[in-house]
């Protein structure tokens, strides 16, 4: 029922790429459907087309059932990505439009004192509202930029978006229904899932450490409205710092456990080499020999003012502006590079959000004629940086390679 495609005129697409993403739409590079990332498969170029789910502008549409949508380059030019522009990844095709009047929360588990029930209204008005602009990153962020191209949602620099949640803490909803002391996860589902029973529903958990962190809340606004449909309506979770997989949608049970969550999209879906990355988050009561699951988001950074390929004055001073991120610890410093990496100066700042926010930065640089390269690097508050190449794995997770832009100057 929510599949139906909007008609996006007659002209269809080539209308679309003039009017909603002309200016951005590099002379060379991208092929004709949609403003795909350079460096995606020329399969995913060619098949990706502009497309608006309801109530969403038109996006990069990588595939329709499940729907994942792409957030296009041009609306990350503000530090707050909007409501309907904000991408959408799903991993089942049966999503329904949940009734809000006949929506319940559950609560319960075997590590916890009670079950209870809750309505929205309960949530809203028995705890302490709180706020938090947060990123919300698919784990595959980037995938099809993965040299070699691995299996997955082919995603280019879309994957993510940065909102003002507004919600309660788990932890209190939590420790209303008592934790006890033998808990180790809290897991937790949403109302979608598979077309056929033999889909895995996709339910997750996190470690009960970072389920009573003040930092994961349970949301039902973002950007002072109610979530959208395609973003979790009525209610969501949101573990700022970690990547989007743990931010369940369309949130309808909770269970405190005291074991640990087995399933598909436990293990082996969402899995990262154990000593591959510089983990600092661990989830402990998951890890194998080999194996470890993805936790917080690594640092990254985008320049959102220029498309690869952009044509820009030689001789004249270009501002450069973009965003950087990581999963909580802070935004200390971006550098660029105009000579291929050989020397990198400091970007300037903009507005702090908060640490688990986008944080907007600026430079300035005067191209001269020719081919003219730009490269961003972000370095945490714990001084993880970016690699120049990214850290290969078989699910093309956590893609944070220094970006090389390249402009015409003339
Ligand atoms: N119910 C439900 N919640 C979900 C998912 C899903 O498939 N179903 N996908 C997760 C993943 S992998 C990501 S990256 C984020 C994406 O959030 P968004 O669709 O609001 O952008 O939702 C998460 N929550
Ligand atoms: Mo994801």
């Amino acid at each position: 029922m929510l599949y139906r495609r909007q008609v996006l005129g007659a002209a269809g697409r080539g209308a679309l790429m003039v009017g909603a993403a002309g200016l951005l739409r590099p002379r060379l590079g991208w092929a004709e459907g949609a403003p795909v990332s350079p460096g995606v498969p020329s399969g995913t170029a060619a098949s990706a087309v502009l497309d608006a789910l309801p109530g969403k502008k038109p996006l990069i549409k990588l595939s329709y059932r499940p729907p994942n949508y792409e957030t296009p380059l041009q609306y990350f030019g503000d530090v707050i990505t909007p409501n309907d522009a904000f991408f959408v990844r799903y991993h089942l095709s049966y999503i329904p439009e949940v009734d809000v009047n006949t929506w319940r929360l559950k609560v319960g588990g075997d590590a916890a004192e009670k079950a209870m029930e809750f309505t929205l209204a309960d949530l809203q008005g028995g705890f302490e509202q709180v706020e938090l602009v947060a990123v919300n990153q698919c784990s595959g962020n980037r995938r099809g930029l993965s040299n070699p191209h691995v299996q997955g949602v082919e995603w280019g620099y879309g994957a993510m978006g940065n909102a003002r949640w507004k919600g309660v803490r788990l932890k209190d909803v939590l420790e209303k229904a008592g934790v006890k002391k033998e808990a180790i996860e809290v897991a937790y589902d949403g109302a979608d899932s598979g077309v056929t029973d033999k889909t895995p529903d996709f339910v997750k958990s996190i470690p009960a450490w970072r389920a009573l962190d003040e930092n994961t809340l349970l949301a039902w606004e973002m950007n002072g409205e109610p979530l959208p449909h395609w973003n979790g309506y009525p209610l969501r979770l949101v573990v700022a710092g970690w990547t989007g997989t743990y931010w369940m949608k369309h949130l309808t049970s909770i269970e405190v456990r005291s074991q640990p969550l087995g399933g598909f999209w436990m293990n082996p879906a969402y899995r990262l080499p154990k000593g591959k990355f510089p983990l600092v988050d661990r989830f402990v009561s998951q890890e194998t020999e080999t194996n470890t699951p993805i936790t917080e988001m690594v640092v990254n950074s985008l320049i959102t003012s220029l498309a690869e390929g952009a044509q820009v004055a030689a001789g004249q001073a270009l501002e450069v502006k973009g965003l950087a991120w990581d999963g909580g610890r802070g935004i200390q410093t971006v550098e660029v590079s105009t000579d291929g990496g050989q020397s990198w100066r400091l970007a300037a700042l903009g507005e702090d959000l908060g640490r688990y926010s986008f944080r907007p930065w600026s430079f300035r640089f005067t191209p001269a004629a020719g081919a003219q390269s730009v490269m961003v690097k972000a370095t945490n508050a714990i001084g993880a940086s970016q690699p120049l190449q990214a850290l290969f794995n078989g699910a093309g997770y956590h893609h944070n390679a220094v970006q090389v832009l390249n402009l015409q100057a003339a």
